[in-house]
């Protein structure tokens, strides 16, 4: 039930997923008046929107999870190595339930903005009912992928058939049976769609402007007695997850593509494809900094492109050319083999652009394509995008979009906070490893992060902090040159922000590695948060 009258909490933190739900555990348990606010009618985040056919993580299961209760990794049984949509969203309701997290939780509910207000030193957020409440602490767990990505196509508008987004999926399931269906858009959501989607339209065709590089998944079901032995080894998982460069069990080789003969290579790489996973790009150690070492792994799959679809026109038009890995690396299932079968069409949009959605169907310069369903797999606005959706203020009433200058200047410390910004937290903001590392993993170091700080404020007798410009001068700079030794600076993508028309190119995900990355935020605590100015009501005045 909303109610009117204007509210004051410790803490607001907008977004129920892995991030939100996190924050609300700790910081109840700390005693601090806390709500979450929702958009949709249920806890989940991505999880909750993304319901499209074949919706699937790609790290395992057994990563794939919290590890801040023992008795939850003790009570949950994953099913098979890569967890469905279904299985991880029934995890997330586990959790709310289990620690009572929902009552602490408006659903149904946007914020539209959030004001800092000097004075009181208090966050004014107002939401789309027209309520607003008032806290001391503004965290956002929007998460990375969340303000979807609709191309602004001539004539969307009139298209007489149901279309829709991979990241705003309905709950009820869409009958694809029979029906012309469209899908425009091949990254990770569409490579996962088109196989599943495939098996039951009566044509499907594929509207794909850059060709990509996937790895077959080989998913299976756990083994029960492999899921005892996983509890069993609870501590160790932990310390993998907390302890690894990437926040999950994999370890890179810590070999140059370069240093082996073209024979081993083709054996490593064979290996590694068979096993399916991210084993593959863990085989050598300089794939995505090196463009030789880089070619290697890509020629390898190219071969396999046109070893798999049998039409070599069509194989043709699905052989990438960018450096392997530096679009967010996908897996699959079954990909590339669906071009085989006689219901799908692959168009090539980047030689024969869309022009634009007819009642009828989608026109390219070429051709008319009929279609009853049209799907949108064409991502997100990421990072940047979902933050500057909310109409947020620091100081001075200055917006965070024209703080980083509609993302041109986007400047965080640690990607934790902004100066400006006091008592604004970001979960895996920009320039913090997020996307880069196992997201339950990057989330639960910052949450506890952000939790002791405010600890350690309430210890203090303090009222803000937000990093000071100098910091987060430092922290953006390192973040670029750390970047700029990397291949993926080089290619269009939506870590790079090219995805979006008109989005200035950045790269906002730190790439120094989890471990690095959690000992300097370790550091800056111990340290009595260095690189923050920290303030008491009392001094401010
Ligand atoms: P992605 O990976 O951003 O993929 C979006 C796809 O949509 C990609 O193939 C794009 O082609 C295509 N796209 C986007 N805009 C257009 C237009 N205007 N015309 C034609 N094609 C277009 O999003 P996903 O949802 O698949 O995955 C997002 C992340 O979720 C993923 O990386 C994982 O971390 C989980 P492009 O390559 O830009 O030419």
């Amino acid at each position: 039930m909303i109610e009117n009258q204007v509210k004051d909490f410790d803490a607001v933190v907008i977004g129920a997923g892995f991030s939100g739900l996190y924050m609300l555990y700790r910081l109840r348990e700390a005693g601090y008046s806390t709500r979450v606010i929702e958009a949709g009618d249920g806890v989940g985040g991505v999880w909750y929107w993304n319901r499209y056919p074949g919706a699937k993580c790609d790290i395992e299961s057994i990563y794939y999870n919290y590890t801040f209760s023992k008795e939850l990794y003790q009570e949950w049984n994953w099913t098979s190595k890569y967890p469905e949509q279904k299985e991880i969203l029934s995890y997330l309701n586990y959790v709310a339930d289990k620690f009572n997290l929902r009552k602490d939780i408006q659903f149904d509910t946007r914020i539209n903005a959030a004001h800092y207000d000097e004075v009181s030193c208090r966050w004014k957020i107002q939401m789309n009912d027209g309520t607003s409440v008032t806290a001391k602490f503004f965290i956002s767990g929007v998460g990375c992928l969340s303000a979807t990505n609709v191309p602004n196509f001539k004539g969307l508008e009139n298209f007489k058939g149901d279309w829709y987004h991979t990241g705003k999926w309905p709950q009820e399931k869409v009958d694809f049976r029979g029906k012309r269906v469209g899908v425009i858009g091949n990254g990770s959501s569409g490579v996962q769609a088109i196989p599943e989607i495939a098996k039951e339209a009566g044509h499907l065709t594929v509207f794909q402007r850059t060709p990509q590089y996937t790895i077959p998944a080989r998913n299976y079901l756990y083994d029960p007695s492999f899921i005892q032995q996983t509890k069993e080894n609870y501590e160790e998982i932990k310390r993998i997850m907390h302890g690894s460069p990437t926040g999950n069990g994999i370890q890179i080789r810590n070999v140059s593509a370069l240093e082996e003969s073209p024979e081993e290579r083709s054996k490593v790489y064979e290996e590694a494809w068979q096993e399916g996973g991210f084993a593959f790009t863990s085989t050598y150690n300089d794939l995505f900094t090196n463009e030789e070492a880089n070619k290697t792994a890509a020629d390898f799959i190219r071969a396999k492109i046109k070893e798999i679809v049998n039409n070599p026109e069509t194989a043709k038009k699905l052989l990438p050319d960018y450096f392997f890995g530096t679009k967010r690396p996908i897996l699959d299932t079954g990909y590339y083999e669906t071009y085989n079968r006689g219901n799908v069409t692959l168009v090539d949009v980047k030689n024969d652009p869309i022009v634009e959605i007819t009642p009828n169907g989608l026109r390219t310069m070429a051709e008319e394509y009929e279609l009853d369903i049209l799907l949108f797999a064409t991502g997100y606005d990421g990072m940047t995008g979902p933050l500057f959706n909310i109409d947020i203020r620091g100081r001075d009433g200055v917006t965070l979009k024209e703080k980083w200058e509609g993302g041109a200047a986007v400047r965080t410390y640690l990607g934790l906070g902004t100066a400006g910004f006091p008592n604004f937290f970001m979960i895996t903001g920009p320039e913090s490893p997020s996307v880069l590392v196992n997201m339950p993993t990057a989330i639960e170091q910052h949450v506890d992060w952000i939790a002791d700080c405010i600890e350690y404020l309430t210890q203090n007798s303090l009222d803000t902090l937000e990093p000071t410009r100098e910091a987060e001068e430092e922290w953006s700079r390192h973040c670029r040159e750390v970047a700029e030794m990397t291949l993926y600076v080089k290619t269009d993508s939506w870590y790079t922000g090219a995805n979006i028309k008109g989005k200035p190119r950045s790269f906002l995900i730190y790439l120094g590695g989890f471990v690095y990355y959690k000992q300097k935020c370790n550091e800056v605590s111990a340290s009595g948060y260095d690189g923050f100015v920290l303030s008491s009501r009392m001094t401010l005045q």
